[in-house]
């Protein structure tokens, strides 16, 4: 159905695509190419969340050039918008541009768009074909998709530990397992995300400021902590950028009151479950509802990564190894014991990779069929 040159160009659209990737949250990351006789007359992807799409970029790029994009052939990497949203629907500049064939990645699941895309480019007599690469345009787009179709965040657990699976000592020593290159690809991976969350026993154990460091980024996520009874203090390093939410299971004013005094944009919402913790669905929910949060990376410890695995809230493990072993100490996570291997927690493997002398394993959760 795709012939090899379609592949090529869509391959090019991808690549416009992944230069969104720490620029675009909210929005999608897409990339975009015009080809005129066999030619790239123009690219472009996603800007800034209420800034242009990937296809009046690419546009606006072929006229910078001097091109003529009248007959033109468009790749997408995501079905073309047709509603006003920050930004007016990308399918009248497609068409306005005279643009006569649409090769289409994935559909987009944003219930305002949802197939509408193509069929509108249809009806102005576009010749459209989707699902060229589109496993290549979900991949880039995990979060994305599936706040779209369900709701909630993707959910990226970030783990460091030794060889023996052990993350920190029993004196509560951490710092560091893994080398100088692991921990700037973690700060890669923070870069990306909507969301940086941790719970308050690593704020209390390591006082981190939980940033994006290292890089040269236009946004610092969200931060978000669980901290069931307030117990973080007003000086944590955590709150001292002032873009921080708390999920709590308390309404002690008085606790509040105290951080408010502090910072006065702070955020604290009150979402407790039946056993008084915090109900961490409702927490990914209300981030995904709240603040449009595609993807929360975790860096977290023992407890909070028990709990978000056991409530089956972990889409995605990044699990850095050192060469090291440790010896008694604290595991990856409070998991429940089973008494059969066939009760086993399973994930496959994404990739694997060597960072100077340590390991990177990306996993994600095998969903039963
Ligand atoms: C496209 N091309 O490059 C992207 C799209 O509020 P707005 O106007 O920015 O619209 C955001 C929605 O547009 C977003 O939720 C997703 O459905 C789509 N993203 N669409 O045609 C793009 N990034
Ligand atoms: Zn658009």
């Amino acid at each position: 159905m795709f012939n090899p040159q379609d592949y090529f160009f869509m391959r090019q659209a991808l690549l416009e695509a992944e230069k969104a990737r720490f620029i675009s949250d909210p929005n999608p990351r897409v990339g975009c190419v015009i080809v005129k006789n066999h030619q790239v007359i123009g690219a472009g992807f996603t800007q800034a969340a209420g800034s242009h799409h990937a296809e009046v970029m690419a546009i606006h790029d072929a006229k910078q050039r001097g091109h003529d994009t009248t007959g033109a052939t468009a790749y997408v990497t995501l079905e073309p918008c047709c509603h006003f949203g920050k930004t007016p629907p990308c399918v009248d500049a497609l068409v306005a541009a005279g643009i006569a064939k649409v090769l289409v990645g994935a559909t987009d699941p944003n219930p305002f768009v949802m197939g509408q895309g193509i069929e509108k480019l249809k009806s102005h007599n576009l010749e459209v074909r989707v699902g060229l690469l589109a496993k290549e345009s979900i991949a880039l787009n995990p979060g994305f998709m599936k706040r779209m179709q369900t709701g909630m965040p993707w959910v990226r657990l970030k783990i460091a530990s030794s060889q023996d699976g052990i993350t920190a000592l029993s004196n509560g020593q951490s710092q560091w397992i893994t080398g100088e290159q692991a921990r700037l690809d973690g700060h890669r991976w923070r870069a990306q995300a909507s969301v940086l969350l941790t719970g308050i026993g690593t704020v209390l154990a390591d006082d981190p400021q939980l940033n994006v460091r290292g890089l040269a980024v236009t946004r610092q996520p969200l931060k978000a902590i669980i901290d069931s009874k307030l117990e973080i203090s007003p000086a944590a390093k955590i709150l001292a950028t002032g873009n921080a939410i708390i999920f709590c299971a308390t309404h002690d004013t008085e606790k509040m009151s105290r951080l408010f005094a502090v910072h006065p944009h702070l955020k604290i919402i009150p979402v407790p479950n039946a056993s008084g913790k915090v109900d961490l669905a409702a927490a990914l929910k209300y981030l995904a509802d709240q603040f449009h949060a595609n993807e929360v990376h975790v860096e977290s410890g023992f407890k909070l990564n028990g709990s978000l695995l056991r409530e089956g809230c972990v889409d995605e493990i990044l699990h850095y190894q050192a060469p090291i072993l440790l010896g008694p100490g604290i595991g990856l996570a409070n998991l429940n014991t089973i008494h059969a291997l066939t009760d086993a927690s399973r994930w496959q493997v994404l990739d694997r990779v060597n960072l100077a002398s340590d390991q990177r394993t990306r996993l994600v959760r095998l969903i039963p069929d």
